[in-house]
């Protein structure tokens, strides 16, 4: 707590409102006012929805439902194929805009990014004062809406950018930081997934204030390593730092089937549609990498993942095909558990040797 007050952050989260569907509804009169959803067509197979207007969504429709379940919720739903390149020009051109008021961006994907404004170029000061700034620029310069959270540290304001959405402003400030904590459900904490939810709720947590009642032991002897974070962060303290390098560390897609897997055909047939949406984001992006790693999460939850390595850094199709089964035979040869998840990810880009464990322990320390 003492290095938090001896240097308070100021920190903004901005997250970009129905992101691709905006951009189909700034760029086509036809579909503004409209339920609409981007993605894959209802008539096609294993076609999913990878956003839907804010008026869609008020049928229910929502990322990674299937395009056939959106239609039966909506039926004058208008589906528009994806545009990434009309994406990527919008992020870019948000990207600019945070620029001109810091260089301590960490992008988490196209349509979202931390800024660390503590020392901003303009001397602006207050954290407020420019994510309305960055919000106004965004509207007038992209046409386009964001929300912003801001905080003295990126979870909160993270979660902040997220509670008045669309087109939001959110400011949590020191002062309110720590009943903020206390009535936060407990699903809202970093790699609570559902799974860890549902214990959670078993031994009566349920909102910060529960979390921030067991010691730290308490918290490592139930929940592992992530334990440890839960402790730090129920009680405000995050000092992960922006990280302007993270930029784009690993491309990789990954499904949670709707039924467990037991059949190594069907294995074989989900890891090649991933590995086809890997490929194209990888070809999209322009990026090719020398690492392939395999995630699989079992029935059971445990999750395991596997890598290799290449001299040469790769980009096709066949090669992340054929080295995900080798790695997914790898992985499950010892036993025939059934499989609830599998994800591909391509990492390493570059000359890569130093880029690609930055990331890796993160994701592993807070289950994200
Ligand atoms: N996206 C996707 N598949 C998902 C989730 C998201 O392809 N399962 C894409 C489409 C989104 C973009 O990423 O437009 C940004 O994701 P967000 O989660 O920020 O969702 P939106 O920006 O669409 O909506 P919101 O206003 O809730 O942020
Ligand atoms: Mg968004």
């Amino acid at each position: 707590m003492e290095r938090e007050n001896s240097k308070k952050r100021k920190i903004i989260h901005i997250d970009m409102d129905a992101f691709y569907a905006s951009i189909e509804q700034r760029d086509n009169p036809d579909y503004r006012g409209k339920a609409i959803a981007v993605g894959g067509s209802p008539e096609g197979r294993g076609g999913v929805v990878a956003t839907a207007s804010y008026e869609a969504r008020r049928f229910g429709i929502h990322s990674a439902m299937s395009s056939k379940r959106a239609v039966q919720l909506c039926p004058e739903l208008i589906f528009v194929r994806p545009r990434f390149d009309a994406y990527k020009e919008a992020s870019q051109k948000i990207r600019a805009i945070f620029q001109r008021y810091t260089d301590l961006i960490e992008p988490l994907s196209l349509d979202e990014a931390y800024l660390d404004v503590t020392a901003d170029k303009l001397r602006i000061g207050s954290a407020i004062d420019i994510a309305r700034l960055i919000k106004k620029s965004i509207q007038d310069e992209l046409q386009l809406t964001a929300s912003a959270g801001i905080s003295v540290n990126k979870f909160v304001a993270k979660i902040a950018s997220d509670m008045n959405k669309p087109d939001g402003l959110t400011f949590i400030g020191p002062s309110r930081i720590k009943t903020f904590m206390e009535t936060l459900p407990v699903e809202k904490f970093f790699g609570v997934g559902k799974v860890t939810a549902e214990k959670m709720h078993k031994i009566g947590l349920h909102t910060g204030a529960d979390l921030k009642k067991l010691s730290a032991s308490e918290l490592i002897k139930h929940f592992g390593k992530a334990g440890k974070f839960y402790y730090k962060i129920v009680r405000g303290i995050d000092d992960r730092e922006v990280q302007p390098h993270r930029a784009t560390k690993s491309v990789g897609a990954e499904d949670t089937f709707p039924f467990d897997l037991s059949d190594v055909e069907e294995m074989h047939e989900a890891l090649d549609k991933i590995a086809a949406l890997v490929q194209d984001r990888l070809e999209r992006q322009g990026l090719r990498g020398r690492t392939i790693t395999l995630k699989i999460k079992y029935h059971d939850f445990i999750q395991v993942t596997r890598s290799q390595s290449f001299s040469e850094a790769i980009n096709d199709l066949d090669t992340i095909i054929e080295t995900a089964r080798k790695l997914l035979l790898s992985a499950t040869a010892a036993d025939n558990k059934r499989i609830r998840l599998l994800g591909i990810t391509v990492s390493n880009f570059g000359d890569g040797t130093m880029q690609q464990n930055r990331e890796a322990p993160n994701q592993l320390s807070l289950g994200i």
